[in-house]
């Protein structure tokens, strides 16, 4: 198992890649999208995971810019340089494929283009893009003292149930000049067959670029948010995407915070039956506290996980992909996501030293 660090894009400095280094990643999770482009009415802090109220995070990119092998391989070059691998892209940006998920007017030319970006993302060298098939998106979070120490972290008290305005999606305002309105109800079933149309265009073309298609889980994982029906928000849910096209390329973001979050089943249990799969494309190694709709993150050694015992079972069904820290809470200094990152990767670094060690040992034994 390898440790990532996950850069956000306006964070991919050769100072932050040196951090990253610093702290022991070897390999770097990059999202491309900005989500920290302010609209109007956004609280998104840029030094810490998006954030934002009902008016979403901020406003998509441009839809005809597509992601060019030129470019991506610029970030690749700045990452090496500073000792670091490309191991997975976070994230579709909403303006590339609304249409997508929303099966709106644009889709087969939307389709096209992520087929042109996976080719390219494939030339590139970098083997997995991760995304969240999902309309709300991450959404409905509050942030408090709600950490140890009173550290400020995320978390969700209660449902949210307020529609997504038209021109949203994803939490992203892709059409500052929709109608108003909401986007129209559908069911969980709609939802499915509008992944199925994803998948059937993309896993194709991702098998023969060389690259995976992670799927993140609902966050939160609530089995509706602001109205729109959620696909995995039960550990089982994972299981149905897998199943519904079978492909080395139809892979797992696996978020621990997320999985944890979720009112069935068991985090272990998971954590077994997908890395027995060989399914997971890359981890989120996050902890919580609580379960939707009441729960909130923690720092990674003060959850309910015991992130331990995650470690092991990964090492147990050989498990060789990178643990990202997704996101901490905000440590009370001059750098507080810094501080935190740091933190996390010190505690994974070490956790990990310590599970190889006990298992040589008792292979040894
Ligand atoms: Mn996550």
């Amino acid at each position: 198992m390898k440790l990532g660090f996950g850069f956000y894009r306006h964070m991919l400095n050769p100072e932050n890649m040196a951090f990253a280094r610093q702290c022991g990643a070897t390999h770097a999770v990059v999202h491309l999208v900005d989500y920290f482009k302010k609209g109007a009415n956004s609280e998104n802090p840029a030094n810490d995971q998006p954030t934002g109220n009902l008016g979403g995070w901020g406003h998509a990119g441009d839809p005809g810019k597509l992601w060019t092998t030129a470019e991506l391989l610029v970030i690749k070059n700045q990452l090496n340089t500073a000792g670091l691998e490309w191991e997975a892209i976070e994230n579709f940006d909403p303006a590339h494929w609304y249409d997508v998920l929303l099966d709106g007017p644009r889709k087969r030319e939307q389709l096209e283009n992520l087929k042109t970006m996976i080719r390219r993302v494939g030339e590139a060298g970098i083997p997995i893009i991760g995304y969240n098939f999902s309309l709300a998106g991450v959404c409905g979070r509050l942030s408090g003292p709600y950490a140890r120490g009173e550290a400020i972290s995320l978390g969700m008290n209660g449902p949210v149930d307020d529609p997504v305005p038209n021109g949203m999606v994803w939490n992203m305002v892709y059409d500052g000049n929709a109608p108003t309105g909401h986007l129209p109800l559908i069911s969980h079933d709609e939802l499915w067959k509008r992944l199925e149309d994803f998948l059937d265009a993309c896993l194709p073309v991702a098998e023969a670029a060389g690259v995976r298609l992670a799927a993140h889980p609902d966050d939160p994982p609530m089995p509706t948010m602001r109205g729109t029906p959620r696909l995995v928000y039960q550990p089982q849910l994972y299981q149905r995407l897998l199943d519904i096209r079978r492909s080395p390329a139809n892979a797992l973001e696996f978020c621990l915070g997320t999985l944890s979050e979720m009112t069935e089943g068991d985090i272990y249990e998971a954590v077994e039956c997908y890395s027995r799969q060989q399914a997971i494309g890359y981890i989120h190694f996050r902890n919580v506290a609580g379960k939707v709709p009441h729960y909130h993150e923690t720092f990674v050694d003060d959850g309910d996980i015991d992130m331990l015992r995650v470690l092991s079972i990964l090492r147990q069904n050989n498990f060789d992909g990178v643990l990202i820290p997704d996101h901490t809470p905000q440590m009370s200094c001059s750098a507080p996501w810094h501080s935190g990152m740091a933190y996390a990767l010190g505690y994974m670094r070490a956790a990990l030293d310590s599970v190889n060690r006990i298992l040589t040992m008792k292979s040894q034994s």
